[in-house]
């Protein structure tokens, strides 16, 4: 197994990066005409080199203080940093800024690299040996091996391949399972093939002929060819300076700081949520200051607004809104830098939390809590504070884009949360789900509204569905807004006759005629088991009209005689009790797996009834849908 990683170089200005670069891969990262006429790196440039086991891509920055914006859109693909520091000058600014960059950026791992040592003497080396070491004290870098090289005689090379190749194996992998992130920093037109864009590959991912889309822009396009390493490859996963030949997109439509991504997958986003640290170097930051946000390959002019806090001191950190001038992708756990806005210099960084933040109001301590959880929580606390922010309910798509988790981590732990009793899912298709919490205010609202119905409108049965959705909250989602009424029907709470909706406990006498109707329900159903029939069919053939014949259904229904399973489908409830007791028999017989087609021999039902059945058995927590089959619980 070939590991892949990217060595990022960081440093200032002259102190030999792309020189060390070029003398351990062969390539010289300068590719501008204009970086080759000056003789100084301007943008970022991009080398391979194999190491056996280990591939590595190289990302060599810019050193010149002008050009740090440029080293900042290179260095958030970095894994693993070689801090270059010539042994001729020692410790410089940028030397100084690109660590605490690094710093920020949460890069875990990396080399100090002393180069010119065939500058200096014995001596001299030893002393910024000694300086170094300081330097990095109680940093990433602490204890990490300070190597001397010359790119020019050669001196310490090897060395150097071996400790890069050593560090390579014991950094963390990058994730491959999760969905793909490319964020572009180069784009260009290669001749006879199109629009081609270059990155390094974050997390997933790509394979030739996907389709794929550019954010925030949204245009969609498809992978023509792949490159990777230098070579054309099928697949390129995380931790791979990826180049993707694009179609339907023109060089011009795209820049840096964009990211390819799967079709559909992430939202990008003008307002988020995060941690932000200020370096103690800094000025005090002030409520509502204007900065450069860097993230990924991206810039962006950005508002900063400080949550619980008006100022953050130097060396400080506090929860912030940030606010951009135009949209970007980025993720919860995503790291950036904040600079000054003039003169523009590293003032901090962070992480984002939520990076798709509603507005806040000011002083809402429910912000700082929710913070919190993103920030410490493990999933399944993480998973129920985003779910409780919504009201109304959740889909999936919606969590996805959120949390950027994979469904199947979402749809894992929000089974645990609904064992747990923290959320429940309103609806399997749509997917929503909603927390407890929340279900029992609109449970509460729904319940006083029908009552402030009835007290204005005394002469009136009930209040229209609509209506109450609409009283309720304009913005309930239809799934959410049926599961709340069924639930005040199965608590006895309301009845639904038809489109309209009123308080239970209004007892009405019934009839002769209407209790023997009533008898004849239920006992049709009950023969009938889990074979339900048409409910028009039995109202249909009792002696009182169709409106009546409802309304003992619905009584029924309220006495938990009859169970709704859909709004057309009505069982008795010892058929469904049964039901229950068949599947404890069946999962002891023939284990918790249930494919379709043995559950309508088991229950004895065609497809009609199977599918409505299987779905209440999954509401109900008997089973559990897994792929096409179902999991006796
Ligand atoms: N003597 C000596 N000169 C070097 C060495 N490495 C780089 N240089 C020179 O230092 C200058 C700056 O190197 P460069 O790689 O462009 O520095 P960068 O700005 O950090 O990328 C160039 O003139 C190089 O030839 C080395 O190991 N020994
Ligand atoms: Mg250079």
């Amino acid at each position: 197994m070939v590991k892949h990683v990217i060595f990022g170089t960081a440093g200032h200005i002259d102190h030999g990066k792309s020189a060390l670069v070029e003398a351990l891969t062969g390539t010289h990262p300068d590719r501008l005409e204009e970086e080759k006429r000056r003789g100084i790196t301007i943008d970022l440039g991009y080398a391979f080199l194999n190491l056996g086991d280990v591939q590595a891509g190289f990302v060599d920055v810019p050193g010149h203080e002008k050009f740090v914006r440029n080293m900042l859109a290179g260095a958030g693909g970095m894994d693993i940093v070689l801090l270059v520091v010539a042994a001729d000058e020692s410790i410089k600014p940028q030397t100084r800024e690109h660590f605490e960059i690094c710093r920020l950026l949460g890069v875990q791992r990396g080399l100090v690299v002393i180069t010119k040592s065939d500058l200096v003497d014995a001596d001299t080396l030893g002393l910024v040996k000694l300086e170094l070491e300081e330097f990095v004290q109680g940093s990433f870098l602490q204890g990490a091996p300070i190597l001397a090289v010359s790119a020019r005689t050669g001196a310490g090379l090897d060395e150097l391949k071996r400790e890069m190749r050593q560090i390579a194996l014991e950094s963390r992998p990058r994730d491959t399972s999760q969905h793909a992130r490319l964020p572009i920093d180069r784009a260009f037109v290669m001749q006879g093939f199109g629009t081609v864009v270059t990155g390094t590959l974050i997390s997933g991912t790509l394979t030739s002929e996907q389709e794929v889309e550019l954010l925030p822009a949204k245009k969609r396009s498809r992978i023509r060819g792949l490159h990777s390493g230098g070579h054309a490859v099928v697949r390129a996963s995380a931790g791979q300076r990826t180049a993707v030949n694009l179609t339907n997109i023109e060089v011009a439509e795209v820049e840096r700081g964009m990211v390819l991504a799967p079709v559909g997958v992430f939202r990008s986003t003008g307002r988020l949520d995060a941690r932000v640290a200020l370096l103690s170097s800094a000025q005090t930051l002030k409520e509502h200051s204007r900065v450069h946000f860097h993230c990924g390959a991206a810039e962006r002019v950005a508002e900063v607004s400080l949550l619980g806090a008006d100022h953050l001191a130097p060396g400080g950190n506090a929860f912030a809104q940030i606010r951009l001038d135009a949209p970007l992708l980025a993720l919860p756990g995503d790291r950036f830098i904040i600079r000054q806005f003039s003169p523009v210099v590293t003032i901090g960084g962070g992480v984002v939390l939520d990076a798709l933040a509603p507005r806040h109001k000011k002083r809402d301590a429910g912000v700082l809590e929710f913070l919190t959880t993103l920030e410490d929580g493990n999933r399944e606390e993480i998973l129920h504070a985003v779910v409780a922010a919504d009201a109304y309910g959740v889909d999936m798509a919606q969590l996805v884009a959120r949390t950027g988790w994979l469904e199947s981590e979402l749809r894992e732990t929000a089974r645990k949360l609904s064992d747990a009793k923290k959320i429940q899912l309103v609806s399997t298709q749509p997917w929503i789900a909603i927390s407890c919490e929340a279900m029992a205010a609109l449970r509460r609202k729904a319940e006083h509204e029908v009552n402030e119905f009835h007290s204005t409108n005394s002469l009136a049965q009930g209040i229209a569905k609509q209506e109450l959705r609409a009283r309720i909250a304009p913005r309930l989602r239809i799934e959410t807004f049926r599961a709340v009424l069924d639930e005040l029907v199965r608590h006895g709470r309301i009845v639904i006759t038809g489109d309209t909706v009123q308080r239970a406990k209004r007892e009405i006498p019934l009839s002769d005629q209407e209790s023997k109707a009533q008898d004849q329900i239920a006992r049709e159903f009950e023969r009938a088991g889990l074979t339900a029939p048409s409910l028009n069919d039995v109202l249909g053939r009792v002696a009182v009209d169709l409106a009546r014949a409802r309304k003992l259904l619905q009584l029924l229904i309220r006495e938990k005689i009859l169970v709704k399973v859909t709004e057309e489908m009505v069982f008795h409830a010892t058929a469904l009790a049964r039901l229950s007791t068949l599947l404890s028999d069946y999962k002891r017989a023939h284990g918790e797996r249930l494919p379709i087609a043995a559950f309508k021999d088991l229950a004895g039902v065609t497809r009609k009834h199977a599918i409505p059945l299987l779905e209440y058995t999954d509401r109900t927590g008997l089973t559990r849908r897994s792929g096409d089959e179902r999991v006796i619980l």
